[in-house]
């Protein structure tokens, strides 16, 4: 009777720690059979060893076996009932149907066109540089041949914060932060935010982002800022997107030129169209020759140096490179264009 219980304690350990084990409906059928086989199952075997007791022992050991046999059963019927229930649940989930879109976080697509700017010039050999949004009017203005008072700034209206601080209107107070700073040969991009007393309509913002160039060295000619501009808008758009110079007005640039692409939202077909006015045409950049008052207000020597400089509004680009035709769109936060541009 003794060696009896003893077995039994040793079988009900070893159940125990062999049910922990158990991954699938095989591993349970496996741990039935070892225990519950009506031949060499363990419990079977132990009503064999009943069969040896003496009358008076039957009874207790009846008892002892039937309640190992119980606990077995119930355990093994518990899990069971767990491995099906957890078949149920794999069976809700149709495999066969299209996953829910994620949305990953990305940079906005003004950044993203920025980054595809900065790597055409990258390639072309410039640099990045970058400057202050909050200017003095020094740098706004002053050294870059805009006098107090002189016209041209009315252009350029924006806020001021003091006499002498301003919202930057353009990046072009950089190219002098720089040439302080450097000596030629110069070739750097700068790639900012700029702000206007603006009213916003599809062309115009009061706050926008522009990319400044600049090239200082011997010998830079008008043909190098052409053939800079051309491979660049190439690059941007397609070989074929066609650009024109047209002369203008800028202080600090001598002489001084815009360059329009033709209106890739009517293709110039659109007599009504809102953004080219019919024009066919929509100006990207203003450009020049740096003036030499402007490299001889930091002490490079025009007589040595000579360089061209252009500023393009990067949203008003991108607009024609998504042909999108209103520029408002890009702030107004509705992930639904945002996503569609992105994609294009
Ligand atoms: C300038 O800002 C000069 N600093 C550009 C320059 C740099 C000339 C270096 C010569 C040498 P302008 O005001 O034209 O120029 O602006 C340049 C470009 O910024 C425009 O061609 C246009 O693409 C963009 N832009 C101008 N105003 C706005 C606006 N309100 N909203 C969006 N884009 C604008």
């Amino acid at each position: 009777m003794k060696e009896l219980k003893k077995k039994i304690e040793k079988y009900k350990t070893q159940f125990n720690r062999e049910i922990t084990l158990i991954q699938d409906k095989k591993g349970l059928q496996e741990l039935r059979n070892l225990f519950l086989s009506r031949k060499k199952g363990y419990v079977s075997l132990l009503f064999e060893d009943f069969k040896t007791l003496k009358p008076e022992e039957r009874p207790e050991a009846g008892k002892i076996i039937n309640e190992l046999k119980e606990y077995v059963q119930t355990k093994l019927q518990a899990l069971q009932e767990e491995f099906s229930t957890a078949k149920k649940v794999e069976k809700t989930y149709d495999l066969t149907l299209p996953g829910k879109d994620i949305y990953l976080g990305s940079p906005h697509p003004i950044v993203h066109f920025q980054q595809e700017i900065e790597q055409i010039f990258l390639t072309m050999g410039f640099t990045i540089e970058e400057g202050p949004e909050i200017e003095t009017d020094y740098y706004n203005f002053e050294a870059l041949n805009f006098p107090q008072h002189h016209p041209a700034r009315d252009d350029w209206d924006t806020l001021y914060i003091k006499d002498d601080l301003l919202l930057r209107t353009h990046t072009s107070p950089v190219q002098i932060r720089v040439m302080e700073k450097k000596k030629p040969p110069i070739r750097i991009i700068i790639p900012g935010k700029v702000f206007r007393k603006e009213t916003p309509d599809p062309t115009h913002l009061p706050m926008f982002f522009q990319v400044e160039g600049l090239v200082i060295d011997v010998g830079i000619t008008f043909a190098h800022l052409k053939g800079t501009l051309e491979y660049f808008l190439k690059a941007l758009f397609n070989e074929n997107i066609k650009i024109r110079f047209r002369p203008s007005f800028f202080p600090f640039t001598e002489p001084s030129a815009e360059v329009d692409i033709e209106c890739t939202v009517c293709d110039g077909k659109n007599e009504d169209c809102r953004v080219c006015g019919g024009s066919g045409w929509i100006e990207i950049l203003g450009a020049g020759m740096v003036d030499p008052q402007v490299l001889k207000n930091v002490n490079i020597d025009p007589e040595r140096y000579s360089g061209f400089a252009f500023g393009m509004g990067i949203d008003r680009t991108a607009m024609f490179a998504f042909q999108i035709s209103d520029m408002r769109n890009f702030y107004e936060n509705d992930l639904r264009f945002i996503r569609q541009v992105l994609r294009k």
